[in-house]
């Protein structure tokens, strides 16, 4: 058949799973990535989504192109689709975080790459694709200005399926921090670039409930630009969480425009509690992020607080005063992850560089196995400290004590800790003993990745 004579092309659009989540599946978000590539592909195309966490993979011979997206953690698995796909005679495209910093990588596996934003390039791919004339790689131009276009996601894709919400908008993209474990700034961009106010809040008109979730990495990274929005949702009785540094905390107008706006929650990454990395760009202000933590608390909104384990500067003493952070301070749900050096960051550079990588097996770079040799620490001791800090940070007293101390919400926020104190207890010594950090393998090796 030639991709020409196709009147009504079809394209199969994948979010891999990397694990079976039980009941689990129906508390997650929708992957906004596939519903925007989905808005950027013309309308004579027939679009299907499939989330591997709900549906079955589909046969390849119903469809003429397969887009499929990755995060690091689920290459592994969006190679294993891909090559299947193509065995079956179906071309595959691939785009998302880990094919935009492992093109080369990922073109072992797909017939065409996006690196970056689909935005600027998606309708050429397509139209090379029915040309017959598809190429290897479409690189999107990194974005320079300080404005975001870009069409409303599709939801009506996600007809069928269950999730916590699909009430999800982007209302920013870019970063001027350029954290050494990130990726954003050199992807997409040194700049927060917002949409215009008018058109997020057109969209938020358009949702039938009046809970969002703004999947961006610092929403309110911008004050400037983010205050419009917040007015306007302010109008609107709309309830919302987002992700953001606390830094803007610190101007308390604009915190309390926050809280006024309807936001019930945000995710903030604290990081460390200690040396070089409690000072980074992104958290470093005038005031101390304790104070921060204070003052969002005490507006009622639920305060996640990540805190990362494993820099160069943590030795074994950086899990007590983690702890003792957190019991002081008390931010409403605490999480605690293992540092990941993803490919593409100036920490994978560094690590790989020093011969401290463990493996490049892409499926356990999920910030609970230990990937690396930390520098201060073995692997076994930086897993066991985290492990322990969690199981410690969700005992009774250490959540009933929280719960107190954050004087809003203290149902939502008990009904919260109580999701997050049971994956955390059933952490055993065990699950460390399956993974390599007891047989660590030589840096050159690499089991499944590259
Ligand atoms: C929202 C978000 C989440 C949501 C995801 C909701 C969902 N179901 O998708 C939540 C909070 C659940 C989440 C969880 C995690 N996340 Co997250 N997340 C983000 C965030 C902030 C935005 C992603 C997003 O939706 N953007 C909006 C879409 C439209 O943009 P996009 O994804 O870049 O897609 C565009 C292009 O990449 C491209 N594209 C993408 N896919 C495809 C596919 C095809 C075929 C094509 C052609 C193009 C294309 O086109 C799109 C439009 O331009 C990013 C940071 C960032 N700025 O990317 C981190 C980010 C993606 N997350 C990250 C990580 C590590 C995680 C976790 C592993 C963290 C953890 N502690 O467990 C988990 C994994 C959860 C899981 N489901 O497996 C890392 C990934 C790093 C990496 N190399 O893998 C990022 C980059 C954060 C960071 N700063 O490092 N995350």
């Amino acid at each position: 058949m030639s991709a020409k004579s196709l009147k009504s092309p079809r394209l199969l659009l994948i979010y891999p799973a990397t694990h079976k989540l039980g009941w689990v599946k129906y508390f997650q978000l929708p992957s906004l990535s596939l519903q925007q590539v989905a808005a950027l592909t013309p309308a004579n195309w027939e679009v299907t989504l499939v989330d591997e966490s709900q549906d079955p993979i589909p046969c390849g011979s119903q469809f003429d192109l397969v887009g499929i997206t990755a995060m690091t953690h689920q290459a592994t698995r969006a190679y294993e689709l891909a090559d299947q796909f193509r065995r079956e005679g179906v071309k595959v495209i691939m785009g998302g975080m880990h094919p935009t910093v492992m093109p080369e990588e990922a073109l072992a596996h797909a017939d065409a790459v996006v690196i970056g934003e689909a935005e600027t390039v998606m309708a050429t791919l397509l139209d090379d694709f029915l040309g017959g004339r598809l190429e290897k790689i479409y690189r999107a131009p990194i974005a320079q200005d300080d404005r975001l276009e870009i069409p409303w996601s599709r939801r009506e894709i996600l007809a069928g399926k269950r999730y916590i919400t699909t009430q999800t908008v982007q209302a920013s993209r870019g970063c001027p921090y350029d954290c050494a474990f990130c990726t954003v700034t050199q992807y997409f961009g040194n700049r927060f670039r917002y949409r215009a106010a008018a058109d997020i809040l057109a969209e938020l008109r358009s949702f039938p409930k009046k809970f969002v979730i703004f999947l961006d990495d610092n929403f309110l990274g911008d004050p400037a630009k983010a205050r419009p929005i917040l007015e306007g949702m302010t109008e609107m009785g709309i309830r919302w969480g987002s992700q953001t540094s606390l830094r803007f905390a610190e101007d308390p107008d604009l915190l309390k425009l926050v809280a006024k706006s309807g936001c019930i929650g945000l995710f903030v990454g604290i990081e460390s509690v200690a040396g070089s990395f409690s000072r980074l760009a992104k958290t470093a202000g005038e005031t101390p992020q304790s104070d921060l933590i204070k003052r969002v608390r005490d507006t009622g909104i639920i305060l996640e607080t990540s805190l990362i384990f494993g820099f160069d500067d943590h030795d074994r003493s950086i899990f007590d005063k983690t702890l003792r952070f957190v019991e002081q301070f008390s931010p409403s749900v605490p999480t605690f992850n293992l540092l990941t050096p993803y490919p593409g960051t100036k920490l994978f550079q560094q690590y790989q560089q020093e011969g401290r990588l463990l493996h490049r097996d892409w499926s356990r770079y999920n910030h609970s196995e230990v990937v690396f040799r930390p520098k201060l620490m073995t692997p076994e001791q930086l897993y066991r400290g985290w492990m322990e800090v969690r199981k410690e940070a969700y005992t009774w007293p250490a959540i009933l004590s929280r719960v107190w101390k954050n004087p809003g919400r203290r149902f939502t926020n008990l009904a919260y800790n109580f999701m997050r104190k049971g994956p955390n207890d059933s952490l055993q010594v065990a699950d460390a003993e399956q993974l390599s950090i007891y047989r660590p393998v030589p840096a050159t090796e690499h089991p499944r990745g590259a």
